[in-house]
């Protein structure tokens, strides 16, 4: 593994103070420690057909669709007063492709929890995924957004100030493609070519979309898995109940998420919180950059309908 490791392109970030090294593994941007567990999640990892994969990009909205997933899947166990969301972050509660493969294989083993979350690309996705036709939830976010959202995440884990951490430099290595699983647009392509293939087994989901009806989004969530709200449930109000639930007022104020760090990987809870805006871009763009990167994001997507601006 070292081996391969040194054969990799590598780039450290010029606004991280050096703090941040890149590699570029198969194609996409990431840490050496989740190369490290993607290689092994590809060499290992044995998919089930029951299992329901969380994919997306970093920032553009894991937190929330794990936490409407877990909510939604888990409603026949626990209600929303009894939910582990009360008490534990979501990324304890879905297990993550390239962190924790074992937790994935014991609750598959004991059919206790069939999600799991991946940052990973389509085309880096373990064969068995693809091949045992497992469920595929995708979510995406306008770009701009998901560059502020990505520069903050990154800086706050690292301890820089906005001062130490010039937010210019980090959207030029973003627009080159430089991002956690970076390029950005080609994360999107892959998942919507590979869509278009499969549409009953990939359901496309929009941060803002979810933002503007969560209530719809919840429930075309919920019929995707297999885990659809009856008639009752409908009345009883329970949709709204796990979006209120799982809602950023209502997670980023539970202590656990203000004050807990998590297991893998040490990061802070509140790190996976901050604004959850739409449209907070518009504190940090000058005109130029964003001329700049709808020209670029127009480019890249030109046919596929999809719009991230
Ligand atoms: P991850 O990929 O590291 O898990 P992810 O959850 O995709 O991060 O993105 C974090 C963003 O989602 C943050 O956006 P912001 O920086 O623009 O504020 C975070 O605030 C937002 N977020 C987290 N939880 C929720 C939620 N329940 N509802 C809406 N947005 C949320």
């Amino acid at each position: 593994m070292e081996e391969m490791l040194k054969t990799l392109p590598q780039h450290t970030c010029s606004w991280s103070k050096g703090k941040i090294t890149f590699y570029k593994y198969q194609n996409y941007w990431t840490s050496q420690q989740l190369v490290v567990g993607e290689h092994l999640a590809q060499q290992t990892f044995k998919a089930e057909p029951t299992g329901i994969f969380l994919c997306s990009s970093p920032k553009t909205g894991t937190t929330w669709v794990k936490s409407l997933a877990f909510a939604i899947v888990t409603r026949q166990k626990f209600d929303v007063s009894t939910t582990p969301l009360l008490t534990k972050n979501v990324h304890e509660c879905v297990p993550i492709l390239e962190r924790e493969l074992d937790i994935i294989e014991e609750n598959h083993k004991n059919s206790s929890l069939p999600l799991v979350a991946t940052h990973l690309p389509y085309p880096s996705l373990p064969e068995s995924v693809i091949a045992s036709n497992c469920k595929i939830v995708y979510v995406y976010r306008n770009i701009k957004d998901v560059i502020v959202s990505h520069y903050h995440f990154l800086r706050k884990a690292l301890n820089l100030t906005c001062e130490d951490a010039p937010f210019e430099e980090a959207f030029e290595e973003f627009c080159q493609g430089i991002s956690g699983y970076g390029p950005y647009w080609d994360h999107i392509i892959g998942y919507w070519k590979a869509s278009l293939e499969r549409p009953d087994r990939i359901l496309f989901l929009k941060y803002e979309d979810l933002k503007k009806d969560p209530t719809s989004n919840a429930k075309k969530l919920a019929e995707f898995m297999g885990y659809p709200f009856s008639a009752e449930e409908e009345k009883a109000g329970v949709i709204e109940k796990i979006t209120t639930l799982c809602s950023f007022e209502n997670m980023s104020n539970l202590e656990v998420n203000k004050t807990g760090s998590i297991r893998v990987g040490g990061l802070e809870n509140k790190h996976y919180f901050r604004k959850a805006e739409d449209g907070d871009w518009r504190t940090y763009f000058t005109n130029e950059m964003k001329e700049k990167i709808d020209k670029l994001i127009d480019e890249k997507l030109n046919g596929t309908g999809l719009i991230l601006k």
